[in-house]
């Protein structure tokens, strides 16, 4: 039998190479750390936008603010951004931040436990193992395609992918194809595939709220002037910023503000479909922004197309070479496209987390859901920071926001720790039970939660432990410094409270 490797020791250990990884890795190295990994399953830095390659995949967040606030970009070209041209960006500025040497790619974290006699983490993966003293996650919230559970779907001899793992193999042109969900990613690809397809069918469950695109091309001259006008770009991303975040009281404060946005939502509906019967079968009949609101110029028109068909009858079963609905209906496919989102609420590499007692984070988190500090620490977890961790999720903006402000927080942990010598920092349960008993209870008034729908942002008992209910700038604010009294810091040997001894 041979001996298994010895560990590679790190000081810190990052999961993921999307916006959150990356973010990570760039802050520590300014901070002058150097002893540390970035582990990643896929081959190249982009995370959700390296998988993203469906047709038409393209950013529903302005291009303004889907960039690094220490990285921004005057060369999109256009207000939301394609898909190739965030992921180009990525990639750009992962070469010119001078970490891809700290990268390893193809590399699939199997297991993370924490080690109380050593005060480390044991990091598992399909290359080896690693011993960690800190543990970041940044693996993403929408990384883990969902397949759906329909009767029969396993029988299905045509060709059948998800969204976020497209097989450019396949040849659409001509065939017979079924796209399962109507949710942001089905409605950008829906558009492309009608272009291409003998006949299209969108299955879909519940009706969207899509608003128009309103999308503009970057002139030249507005590149230029985006590029070296000083200012101007801060200007305009300021501009952007705010404009979203005047959004927010409207999903979290008082739904009845976004009528406006609703009747553009029904005015679109009506410019796309002129068939009375379609027009109601996309009508939602739920409260706008209870669910991701959609931007679309061409979904509907798709719709209306002759050789689509919208399905609104339930899907009985899939067979070797067809969708049948409830009412009998059997349609034949050749494709069958699954726009079906992604876990959110139940992430599956919690499974493969297991901290101080031995318990997984998926055991930790199995009636509460999951909770963590300011979504980013967790009890019975040290040293173990999240980036997009429980309620980070947004509505309204960029997630790119989200991440700079939880890598700050986590920043300062580090230099707390390592100014005042301490080893392990573990979040108190009382300060998290807090944090979250105010968070649920802001909750219970948003349209999320009382829209009358049901979203990826609820779990199964109905929680909502995705998205933060108030502003980006409040986060921002509350997770401007590391805050010691909510944790308990701790040297080698004895474990000291935050309060009796912190001296950063
Ligand atoms: O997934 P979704 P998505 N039978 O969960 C339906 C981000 N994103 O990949 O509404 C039949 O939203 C389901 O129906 P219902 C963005 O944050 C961003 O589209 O549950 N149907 C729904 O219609 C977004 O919110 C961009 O009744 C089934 C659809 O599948 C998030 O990713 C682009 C079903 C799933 O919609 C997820 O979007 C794309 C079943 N068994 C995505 N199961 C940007 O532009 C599910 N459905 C930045």
């Amino acid at each position: 039998m041979t001996e298994a490797a010895p560990a590679q020791r790190v000081d810190h250990l990052i999961i993921g190479a999307g916006f959150a990884g990356l973010c990570a890795a760039i802050k520590l190295q300014e901070d002058g750390e150097r002893d540390f990994v970035v582990l990643e399953r896929g081959p190249d830095v982009g995370g959700t936008w390296r998988d993203n390659t469906y047709p038409g995949a393209a950013c529903d967040v302005p291009s303004q603010l889907y960039s690094f606030s220490f990285a921004r970009n005057p060369d999109w070209s256009s207000s939301y951004s394609p898909q190739p041209e965030i992921q180009a960006y990525i990639q750009r500025v992962a070469r010119r931040s001078g970490t891809l040497d700290r990268f390893v790619f193809d590399t699939t974290v199997e297991d993370a436990d924490w080690d109380d006699t050593a005060q480390r983490w044991t990091v598992r993966t399909s290359g080896g193992t690693w011993s960690a003293r800190t543990v970041i996650v940044g693996a993403g919230g929408l990384s883990e395609p969902r397949l759906p559970e329909i009767d029969g779907i396993d029988t299905f001899q045509g060709t059948l992918f998800h969204t976020a793992q497209w097989d450019h193999s396949v040849d659409l042109t001509g065939k017979r194809v079924a796209v399962i969900g109507t949710g942001a990613s089905a409605i950008q690809v829906v558009p492309e595939l009608q272009k291409i397809v003998a006949h299209l069918d969108v299955y879909q469950r519940t009706a969207p709220w899509v608003i128009p695109r309103n999308d503009r091309t970057y002139g030249d001259l507005e590149r230029r002037a985006l590029r070296y006008v000083p200012g101007l770009q801060r200007l305009y991303r300021t501009g952007v910023y705010l404009a979203k975040e005047a959004t927010v009281p409207a999903f979290t404060l008082w739904p009845g503000i976004s009528a406006p946005a609703q009747k553009q939502a029904l005015a679109n509906i009506r410019k796309g479909i002129k068939d009375p019967a379609l027009r109601e079968k996309v009508t939602p009949h739920f409260a706008f922004g209870c669910k991701r609101v959609l931007i679309s110029n061409d979904y509907y028109p798709a719709l209306a197309a002759d050789n689509v068909d919208l399905v609104t009858d339930p899907i009985a079963k899939v067979t070797g070479s067809s969708i049948v609905t409830a009412d009998g209906t059997e349609r034949e496919i050749d494709v069958l496209v699954v726009a079906t989102g992604f876990y959110t609420t139940e992430l599956p590499i919690t499974e493969h987390i297991t901290g101080r007692h031995g318990q997984t984070l998926a055991e930790q988190w199995r009636d509460s859901g999951m909770t963590a500090y300011k979504g980013t620490t967790v009890p019975n977890f040290p040293n173990l920071f999240f980036i997009v961790g429980p309620n980070t999720g947004l509505g309204h903006s960029s997630m790119v926001l989200m991440i700079e402000s939880q890598v700050a927080y986590i920043r300062d942990a580090l230099r707390t720790m390592r100014t005042g010598g301490y080893d392990v920092v573990e979040v108190d349960q009382a300060a998290t039970d807090r944090y979250n008993a105010a968070l649920q209870g802001r909750m219970r008034r948003t349209v999320w939660s009382a829209g009358g729908c049901d979203s990826w942002y609820l779990d199964a008992h109905g929680k909502n432990t995705t998205l933060w209910p108030r502003s980006t700038w409040d986060f921002r604010r509350r997770l401007a410094s590391f805050d010691p009294e909510a944790y308990t810091l701790s040297r080698a040997a004895r474990p000291v409270h935050a309060r009796e001894d912190v001296t950063a």
